[in-house]
């Protein structure tokens, strides 16, 4: 909205035609989710406070977090605010994709919300059941994948990485695909949420890559250049993905260890799931297990752990799963695992953008 305002004025003042740059766009929704989400943080981490929306902390987990019990939860909701608004403000609304990233996050948060406002009303750590959550997640993903088939120009395919123009065309597969890939990512960055800062360290190096990835498949010389599918429109994904890394920037601030708030389940669901939407655009979404990569090997750990703790009748694979309660079992201080899991995203999204020139 502020990005028509502002451009319309370049007729008259020649310096604002800068707003017409997907760059200029992204860099200034960034700045602006960043200072939303430090500005309003102290205030969200009082109002909760005041209300007592605090986290009920599990008492089969490791003993070390029932220290954390109490602290304030549902700041998703800060990230979710500096986010949407930076992006109505800044992005071009025209632009099918911007709302469907849009509907992507609001849908998984309102789920999240509801879950967590239901652990507060009841003052327990359980929300809504696992198959309501599970099959709302669905409901939205699905429509997600419907008004994808329906933007003018989409094709249901995926580019295959490291290799010059190999893209799977999927046919009508492509929907059940992207709805797996949504809810999979959705479910799998609330699965890493479970220490000081885990989860949104990763989600804001996830956010960085495909602010790229976006911007080189929406811009027709560079997709030419790589050799990667151009998807016209895309590009505008950048200014979502710069808004998404620094409100995960911002509320890291807050979350950071020892974290002064959780984000709940209305942050971490709709985080993967928004992640996933714009790797489905973008065509880039069998990469997404290595920009994902932390997530991944935490649901993979869960899936492991469950699948054989069943099989063997009550045998582990690992001491606790996720598994970055095994590391804690095994005492490594928090801090630790932390800034390890997110080194190892970090080269993970480096492999991930290298996939862009290595074909
Ligand atoms: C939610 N939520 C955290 C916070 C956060 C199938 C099963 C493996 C599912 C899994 C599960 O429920 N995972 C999803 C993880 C919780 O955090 C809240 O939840 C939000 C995210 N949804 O934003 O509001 C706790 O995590 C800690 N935390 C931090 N810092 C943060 O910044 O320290 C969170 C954010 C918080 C806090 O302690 O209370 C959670 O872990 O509950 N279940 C599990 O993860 C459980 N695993 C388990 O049962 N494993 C079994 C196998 C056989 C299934 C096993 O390995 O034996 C563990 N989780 C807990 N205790 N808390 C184990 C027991």
């Amino acid at each position: 909205m502020l990005y028509y305002a502002l451009y319309s004025l370049h007729t008259t003042y020649g310096a604002f035609n800068v707003f017409r740059y997907i760059t200029f766009r992204t860099l200034l929704a960034a700045l602006m989710s960043l200072t939303i989400s430090l500005l309003l943080g102290p205030m969200l981490i009082r109002r909760l406070t005041e209300k007592s929306i605090g986290q009920p902390i599990r008492d089969d987990g490791p003993e070390r977090h029932q220290v954390k019990a109490g602290t304030p939860t549902m700041g998703g909701t800060l990230i979710l605010f500096s986010l949407i608004l930076a992006t109505l403000l800044l992005a071009d609304l025209r632009n099918p994709y911007i709302w469907l990233v849009i509907l992507v996050t609001v849908g998984f948060g309102a789920i999240g919300f509801v879950d967590d406002f239901r652990k507060y009303r009841l003052g327990s750590s359980a929300g809504l059941a696992a198959r309501h959550k599970f099959l709302c997640q669905c409901l939205v993903a699905s429509a997600a994948a419907a008004l994808l088939f329906a933007v003018p120009g989409f094709e249901p395919t995926v580019a295959v990485p490291f290799f010059k123009n190999v893209n799977i065309d999927l046919g009508p597969l492509y929907f059940l695909f992207a709805v797996i890939v949504i809810v999979g990512a959705s479910n799998a960055v609330n699965l890493t949420d479970g220490l000081d800062g885990l989860a949104i360290g990763p989600v804001m190096i996830a956010a960085g890559t495909y602010g790229l990835f976006a911007y080189v498949s929406g811009h027709v010389k560079l997709a030419q250049y790589l050799q990667i599918p151009y998807v016209a429109g895309s590009g505008e994904l950048a200014v979502f993905c710069g808004a998404l890394a620094a409100a995960a920037l911002g509320f890291l601030w807050f979350n950071a260890y020892p974290a002064q708030m959780f984000m709940g389940d209305v942050g971490s669901l709709p985080l993967g799931a928004a992640i996933a939407m714009v790797a489905l655009v973008t065509k880039h979404s069998l990469v997404l297990i290595l920009v994902g990569a932390i997530f991944v090997v935490e649901a993979l750990s869960v899936i492991l752990q469950v699948g054989y703790f069943k099989w063997s009748g009550g045998k582990r694979i690992f001491r606790m799963a996720p598994i970055h309660h095994h590391y804690e079992l095994k005492g490594w201080p928090e801090p630790q695992i932390i800034v390890r899991f997110w080194i190892i995203s970090i080269i993970c999204a480096i492999l991930a953008l290298s996939t862009l020139k290595l074909r």
